[in-house]
């Protein structure tokens, strides 16, 4: 049996030596380097207050299986979770109108939830004066988790079943022997181990420096503070029950409260982000009581407990009793980070994680080290998600300082950070800037939402008669009615969208068609020339990416793939045969597409390119002038075209040939918003919004890129041969109302009742409608009607054939 040890025995730590265990791996080691249980780590000190709702489906999973498991601990000391309900409340329209979404991630996510009257809000809790708020949102499941004893009780589960605690041992290294971990050395000497997972809290990251592994979080310290008794709360709770409240949240006031007995807990994200100095945390927390804790600093309170007394007036004669600023780990994106270090087997990570999300975030890692994959997809928290320059120390602190400002803020989804923009710019950029491109932000790159230049256009085609239904201010913000223009014009005549961003690797070598055949669901051992649409499955038949594959050469592909996680599955199974290279940066990519792009390209091009002379979903290598190219026939927008490749050096030259070329025929530059709902429009899935590592191909529809009967024993292979028929599947919905939008994430119902959810969606100006995709059971098929709830409104929508537009395919192959 393996040998695991857990460094840390926090929440976490305890959390996955529990499941680890059950799962029958009971050679494990917790060890700490502080007392059990009150290690001095973040747990320690933890309030314990549990929001599940998150907007990630994910997240709430996790927080989901923490109150289930919480609530079923036994402790000898009495509860292990309180479930005495959430209530946030608004004080602003903005956020009365934003807990209206959130409800609909409640919904969507399977959380009860109910939006409440101001009168109501007080009734569940008497501490809040009406007068100061608007209304609020109450989750009756939420609670308190009283995370030391949740930690114990784990723990001594995990101990019944064979697994050792070892308090006061601290790990001074991790050993290996130059292939994978072989344990780890303490004060007391070595540990064997064939895993060790870091759940040291926000001393992970020194760990894994010391294996070269970059985590980025920052440890910061957050204002808690408890007041002295509150005479509205004396006789409430005993000292078993502590609370009877629901836990609060004050967020336009980045506050949350909770109970402890007759007090008032009060925490604070309104002060300034404060990093705390890992070289100089000892020293800095040396008076305190544990060295998670720093020195409160009451000045960053001052306001905090005004708008604390302004919302709880019962707080105008109390005062603040003790208080700390603890330390907790944040990071650019607010997600955890778990995953196996690719180039130190054996040595897992599951950090960032809050009290929340442990169990959920420790089962999901114990089914990853002992099956193989968790049961949940995990890519928002993957060590791996993150591009290169997300993981310089400058990126990793701003980005975080970002996010814990922006914790509690009304965050709109396509609100990109402010912090170190500008990172990565195609060779488009000038050109684009200059023609008032707006800028939304993906991967470290600048992708143009819409261009400016387009507004006399669009305003001639609204003149003419092209439908813009009125938005709400919401639905308008990082919008703008150009786009509906740019997708117009795109299907109408001819546009160009900067590609650049698109995730590209060159894969060669003698065993690159074998390693590919292997790696994907498609058949990609084709001619030179060919291009293949393919999926990357993981072992249980989820899908885990779609590619395009391109074989330039006999050993040479060229893979368009999504996210920073496509190169670490394919580098970690990659043979000794085949050479993997990110070929993202050194070049760029201009999308031509359009019922007028083969006249666009033609003249420029000595090679032909006719529909029999280069044929759809083929690839050549050629010239556009004097700028040598990559050419590929694939559309991601559902038009005659070409994605066009060029080193990155041609790409300005290469740019202004195409406008040139294009000018007679009015060629646009397009954005992202139109190239989002043009593939929509088309039926085209993309993996991490609509197609997740949940899903198998059938259910996602895409049973038609997976080669069941090729040679090869592709990797899930096997798990789709025994997979049940789908009993979700992803649908495209139509709303009624021309001006119906929703931005993703909302529940859909049938009859009245929650089935499903919304992935993404966009405005289709070939149906003047809205078109979404949407996950629902197998059974609402074409033709049925379904509700979408988004903030506030009801909108009605039919399930569609798809794809909605061109099923034929006349409009790519002509
Ligand atoms: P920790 O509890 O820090 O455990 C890590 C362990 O690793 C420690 O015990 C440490 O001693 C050990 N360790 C480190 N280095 C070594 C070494 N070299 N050798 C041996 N052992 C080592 N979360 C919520 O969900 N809800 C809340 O309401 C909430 N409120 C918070 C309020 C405050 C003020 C703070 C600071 C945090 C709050 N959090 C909350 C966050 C939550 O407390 C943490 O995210 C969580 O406790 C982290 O658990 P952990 O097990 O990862 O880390
Ligand atoms: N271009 C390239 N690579 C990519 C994308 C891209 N890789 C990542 C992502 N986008 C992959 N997604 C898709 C989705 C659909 C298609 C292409 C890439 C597509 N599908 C055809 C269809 O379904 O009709 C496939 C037809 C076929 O298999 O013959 O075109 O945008 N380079």
């Amino acid at each position: 049996m393996p040998k695991v040890v857990v460094i840390g025995a926090g929440i976490v730590g305890t959390s996955l030596a529990d499941e680890l265990t059950a799962r029958g791996w009971t050679d494990v080691t917790v060890v700490d380097r502080g007392p059990l249980f009150a290690t001095g780590g973040s747990t320690s000190h933890a309030p314990g207050l549990v929001f599940q709702t998150n907007p990630s489906k994910t997240m709430t999973a996790f927080a989901k299986y923490t109150v289930e498991k919480f609530n079923a601990l036994d402790h000898p000391d009495g509860w292990a979770f309180n479930p005495v309900g959430g209530l946030e409340v608004a004080t602003t329209p903005e956020r009365l109108a934003d807990l209206h979404r959130k409800a609909g991630w409640a919904q969507s996510w399977g959380i009860e939830g109910h939006l409440l009257t101001p009168a109501e809000c007080v009734r569940l809790h008497p501490l809040i004066d009406p007068g100061r708020i608007l209304g609020g949102f109450h989750t009756p499941a939420d609670g308190l988790a009283k995370a030391l004893r949740a930690a114990e009780a784990q723990a001594r589960r995990a101990e019944a079943r064979g697994a050792t605690l070892r308090p006061h041992t601290e790990v001074l290294g991790i050993l290996d022997n130059g292939h994978r971990v072989t344990g780890v050395r303490t004060a007391d000497g070595v540990i064997d181990a064939d895993v060790v997972v870091c759940a040291a809290g926000f001393w992970g990251a020194q760990f894994a420096k010391e294996v070269g592994l970059v985590l980025p979080l920052v440890p910061m310290a957050h204002q808690y503070a408890r007041t002295g008794q509150i005479p509205d709360l004396v006789g409430r709770n005993t000292e078993l029950t502590e609370a009877g409240l629901p836990i609060l949240r004050h967020q336009d006031q980045d506050l949350y409260f909770r109970e402890h007995v007759d007090r008032l807990g009060i925490g604070s994200y309104s002060h300034k982000p404060m990093p705390v100095d890992m070289t100089t945390l000892l020293a800095d927390t040396a008076g305190e009581p544990m060295p998670s804790m720093m020195p409160f600093t009451e000045e960053d309170f001052a306001p905090a407990w005004r708008a604390a007394a302004e919302l709880l007036p019962a707080l105008g004669d109390s005062k603040v009793e003790e208080a700390f600023n603890g330390i907790f780990s944040f990071t650019p994106d607010g997600f955890s980070i778990m995953g196996e270090h690719r180039e130190l087997p054996g040595f897992w990570v599951a950090e960032a994680v809050w009290v929340t999300h442990s169990a959920g975030v420790a089962r999901a890692t114990a089914e990853w080290i002992v099956d193989g994959a968790p049961s949940v997809d995990t890519h928002e928290c993957d060590l791996y998600r993150f591009e290169d320059i997300a993981r310089s120390p400058e990126f990793v602190m701003q980005t975080s300082s970002q996010a814990f400002v922006e914790v509690y803020d009304v965050v709109h989804p396509h609100q990109y950070r402010t912090a170190l923009r500008g990172l990565r710019t195609s060779p488009f950029h000038g050109r684009q800037a200059a023609l008032g491109a707006y800028f939304y932000e993906g991967g470290g790159w600048e992708r143009p939402a819409w261009y400016e230049s387009n507004a006399a256009l669009a305003q001639r085609l609204f003149e003419d008669g092209l439908a813009v239904p009125d938005r709400d201010e919401w639905a308008t913000r990082f919008w703008s009615p150009i786009s509906i223009a740019e997708a117009h014009w795109t299907r109408a005549h001819v546009a160009m969208f900067d590609m650049t961003p698109l995730t590209r690797y060159e894969v060669s070598g003698p065993g690159a068609a074998a390693f590919l055949q292997q790696m994907t669901t498609n058949n990609v051992d084709k001619s030179v020339g060919s291009v293949t649409y393919t999926l990357l499955l993981d072992e249980t038949g989820g899908i885990r990416s779609d590619l395009t594959v391109a074989r330039l050469a006999p050993d040479t592909f060229q893979v368009g793939a999504n996210s920073p996680m496509d190169f670490d599955w394919l580098s970690r199974r990659r043979p000794a045969d085949v050479t993997l290279r990110d070929i993202t940066g050194g070049t760029c990519c201009l999308g031509v597409w359009g019922p007028d792009a083969r006249d666009v390209i033609a003249p420029l091009c000595p090679d032909d390119v006719s529909n029999d002379g280069f044929r759809y979903f083929r690839a050549m290598h050629t010239y556009l002038g004097a700028i040598p190219v990559t050419m590929m026939r694939v559309s991601y927008v559902g038009e005659l075209g070409w994605e066009i490749y060029a080193s990155a050096e041609y790409g300005c030259a290469l740019w202004d040939l195409i406008s040139a070329a294009g000018e007679p025929f009015g060629i646009v530059p397009a954005g992202r918003i139109a190239f989002n709902s043009l593939r929509i429009e088309k039926g085209y899935r993309s993996w991490g919004t609509d197609m997740t590592a949940e899903h198998r191909p059938a259910a996602a529809g895409l049973d038609f890129a997976v080669r069941m009967s090729k040679d090869t024993d592709f990797v899930g292979k096997a798990a789709l041969q025994q997979a049940p028929d789908p009993d979700k599947v992803l649908r495209s919905i139509v709303f009624d109302d021309p001006a119906a939008v929703v931005l993703g994430k909302e529940p859909v119902s049938v009859a009245g009742r929650c089935v499903g959810y919304v992935t993404s969606a966009g405005f289709s100006t070939t149906i003047g409608r809205t078109i979404a995709y949407a996950w629902l059971p197998a059974t609402v098929t074409v033709g049925d009607v379904v509700t979408v709830a988004y903030r506030g409104a009801t909108y009605r929508a039919v399930v569609h054939a798809e794809p909605v537009v061109d099923p034929e395919m006349s409009r790519i192959k002509r």
